[in-house]
């Protein structure tokens, strides 16, 4: 499978956004690899008004709803982004575009499958 080019809309203190981080610390994706499809986009919890606001300017466009959320960009003329709200699809969509990436956490069976949930 090609790997696409996928931004991911992540807060990183978040409890749902942080199951993508230790997802991705334990896959170990050498980063030239990493860097080169996934880009990164942190927001921050703002104390004042206690909403979450993004830590880059200018503020990228993200679509509507919850933390984390991945865009998965269209590659050919005419097909459409995709977009992954769900912390556990977008686990399950990243080892399968990174198969050959980094460590497989999917686990081959049920005992290797239950060793490599910890991240989940
Ligand atoms: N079931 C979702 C839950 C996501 C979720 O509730 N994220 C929180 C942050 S930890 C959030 O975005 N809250 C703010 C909001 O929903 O606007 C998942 O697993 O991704």
């Amino acid at each position: 499978m090609t790997v696409p080019s996928m931004t991911l809309f992540t807060w990183p203190e978040g409890l749902f956004p942080r199951r993508v981080t230790l997802y991705l610390k334990a896959k170990n994706i050498p980063p030239h690899i990493l860097d080169a499809h996934l880009k990164i986009v942190d927001y921050k919890l703002d104390l004042s008004t206690g909403g979450i606001v993004s830590v880059h300017e200018p503020v990228p466009e993200k679509p509507a709803g919850s933390w984390p959320c991945m865009v998965v960009h269209a590659a050919e003329p005419g097909e459409q982004d995709v977009v992954i709200h769900e912390s556990m699809s977008i686990l399950e969509y990243l080892e399968d575009v990174f198969h050959d990436h980094g460590r497989a956490l999917s686990g081959s069976d049920a005992r290797a499958r239950a060793h490599d949930s910890y991240y989940k």
